[in-house]
């Protein structure tokens, strides 16, 4: 990617970002909505706390751009994007708790059970996960009545049980019985993989695309989601933990089995290049309308946190 690729890429992630943080601030705001019979202060605090905190927001610049591929209309794109960032962030506030990693630091600040306690961070949790679904739902998402029946079940298979929490669930596996390069794929597949794969798909389900180019998107999801943790496993070995925003080398420290430990390096490096030059190929047929989702496949496998 060259630099003015990188720089054109970096404005239209925050362009993407401010929009969804925007609206993000707006619907987890104090103001009950309709049907709700009250939101409770310290509730909104916590949940605000672990949204509206600087992420990157890649999986809603994916899911917003794969659905402007299709020509989708944006505002329903933007409104699915907010549902998935509230899965993602409740995945992270969950992840971070004592039962889980038990981090101190998420996003360069203090994780919700820590700021909170662990009660607000599992309602924060819980409230996020559920949220998503009704924010896919409801009526001022303006979907046609399929498109959002597929992107609730797709979703819902994304983030569930065969999903990122069945992957969450073999990694905490992981630490005991170590897997084989297959079970870190598989695992790895699911927990970080899964999500993104779904950002990629939703932009083609909200676009309507036809089932031969969902596919193609959601295969793209799957490359960029396996670079996109082979990544993460290399800066936790080669970043320190200021520039990260969280705490790095814990890998190592527990023991466990990544794709890094088992191949070194190099290896990795490799690896991230041939999921990039696999993800440009998914996205060939598309031309230059895809030139952001080529510059995302880029962004993460080179991402220096
Ligand atoms: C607890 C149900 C449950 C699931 C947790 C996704 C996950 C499953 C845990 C996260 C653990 C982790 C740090 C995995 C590495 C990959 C990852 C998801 C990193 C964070 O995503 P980014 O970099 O974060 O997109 P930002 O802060 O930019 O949103």
């Amino acid at each position: 990617m060259t630099d003015q690729d990188s720089s054109l890429f970096q404005i239209a992630l925050q362009q993407r970002a401010a929009s969804v943080e925007a609206l993000l601030a707006d619907l987890l705001s104090d103001r009950p909505q309709s049907g709700e019979i009250t939101r409770p202060d310290r509730l909104m605090a916590a949940i605000r706390h672990g949204v509206l905190n600087g992420g990157k927001r890649l999986r809603p610049f994916l899911v917003m751009e794969s659905a402007a591929l299709f020509g989708a209309d944006n505002l329903a794109a933007l409104r699915v994007a907010a549902a998935l960032e509230c899965i993602h962030s409740y995945s992270l506030v969950h992840d971070d708790l004592p039962a889980m990693d038990n981090d101190d630091l998420r996003r360069g600040q203090p994780t919700v059970h820590r700021k909170f306690d662990e009660a607000a961070a599992i309602l924060a949790g819980d409230s996020l996960l559920t949220y998503a679904f009704e924010l896919i739902a409801c009526e001022e998402t303006e979907l046609d009545a399929h498109a959002r029946v597929t992107l609730i079940s797709t979703l819902a298979r994304s983030a569930g049980i065969g999903g990122m929490v069945g992957g969450q669930a073999l990694d905490l596996e992981a630490e005991k019985v170590k897997p084989d390069e297959q079970g870190i794929i598989r695992l790895q597949a699911m927990k970080t993989g899964a999500l993104i794969r779904f950002a990629c798909e939703a932009g083609a389900i909200i676009g309507h695309a036809d089932p031969k180019d969902r596919e193609r998107l959601a295969e793209y999801g799957s490359a960029i989601g396996l670079a996109f943790q082979l990544a993460d496993d290399l800066l936790d070995v080669t970043a320190d933990a200021g520039h990260m925003g969280k705490a790095t080398g814990k890998d190592a420290a527990a023991g466990k089995a990544t794709l890094v430990s088992m191949h070194g390096v190099e290896w990795t490096k490799r690896q991230l290049a041939g999921l990039v030059a696999q993800a440009e190929e998914l996205l060939a047929p598309f031309g230059e309308k895809a030139a952001l989702l080529k510059d995302a496949a880029h962004f993460i496998a080179e991402r220096q946190s």
